[in-house]
């Protein structure tokens, strides 16, 4: 954990336009974050821009100000502080993070990843929370800032998102302390809920129709491929619908794993494991990263080459660990 109050503090005091940031392939968490801090600093009179690759994803499109996101940084924005959050690294910002970069501005680097490389000059960093967007509360409230109906709205976002409405070994009393004070504060949990967490795409349920057959389940260890074709199929449009989570709930399954064909020859490994088990460690030896129970990584090859490289390393983590809620 690192909180480093003072010096973003500083920071923040001296600045008075501010360039928001946040991952890329944003999910509820990465803009519920980004968006959240946005509305609490332009309440206190900063010039807030937010910039994300691609903009605001359609699924996130009804939070407050989703439609301000801009979807790149091709005019670099005149400012002079940049905050990121929700990010473990400096690549994941993609392609407005070399933008940012180029500017040569101070970076406050807020985030919750246990694998978090510190990339910022100051750095507020708490695995313990369960999403950014906790990390965006605790930080106001050390600042003394008004969290805005608007605010609360996009922050609850990013913490149901991400503890899979209270789900995962993350969510903690002092998570629901927080979700308490996000909806008192205006926050419309049912909303949010009946908008992530209870929906998911069509065209997921026809991927998942598609690539089932594909399920393997060895060892404890239970996997599926997408292909770049299978996913053609259904005009998909890069959404799983969470199958590595789906396929998690099997009741032999202590690890999950998804690896989904991108172009360019690049595979995407989506990773999760049951309480007792670390997949991060396995995701960074990747070129990745996450959380303990939730990683992923890219890696160049094909999906049969990923298959042979990552199957065997998930095989090793789950004899490691021991399934703690048998
Ligand atoms: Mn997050």
């Amino acid at each position: 954990m690192r909180l480093e109050y003072p010096q973003a503090n500083a920071l923040l005091a001296t600045a008075q336009r501010i360039l928001v940031l946040t991952h890329a392939l944003p999910d509820g968490d990465a803009i519920g974050s980004m968006r959240g801090l946005a509305f609490a600093l332009a309440n206190q009179g900063k010039s807030v821009i937010c910039a994300v690759d691609e903009g605001t994803p359609e699924n996130l499109a009804f939070l407050p100000g989703a439609a301000d996101v801009l979807p790149n940084l091709n005019t670099p924005p005149a400012v002079d502080l940049v905050i990121v959050t929700d990010c473990s690294d400096e690549r994941r910002i993609g392609k407005v993070g070399q933008v940012a970069k180029s500017l040569g501005l101070p970076l406050i680097n807020l985030d919750h990843h246990r694998t978090n490389t510190m990339f910022g000059v100051a750095n507020i960093v708490d695995p313990d929370t369960a999403s950014a967007s906790e990390g965006v509360l605790d930080w106001l409230e050390v600042l003394g800032f008004a969290v805005t109906a608007e605010a609360a709205q996009c922050l609850l976002c990013g913490l149901i998102t991400d503890t899979m409405c209270f789900r995962t070994n993350s969510t903690t009393a002092k998570t629901l302390e927080r979700a308490m004070h996000l909806m008192r504060a205006g926050a419309d949990l049912n909303g949010i809920v009946q908008r992530t967490v209870n929906r998911i795409p069509t065209s997921a349920i026809q991927l998942w129709a598609k690539v089932m057959p594909t399920v393997q389940i060895r060892d404890h260890v239970i996997w599926a491929t997408i292909s770049l074709e299978a996913a053609q199929e259904v005009g998909a449009d890069g959404k799983s619908g969470n199958l590595v989570s789906l396929l998690l709930q099997a009741d032999d399954a202590y690890i999950s794993c998804v690896l989904r064909e991108l172009p360019d020859g690049i595979i995407s490994a989506g990773l999760r494991a049951k309480p007792g088990f670390d997949i991060a460690t396995v995701a960074v030896a990747l070129g990745g990263g996450g959380h303990t129970l939730a990683a992923g990584a890219e890696i160049a090859c094909s999906l049969n080459e990923a298959e042979a490289r990552v199957l065997p390393m998930l095989w090793a983590a789950a004899t490691e660990g021991t399934l703690l809620y048998v």
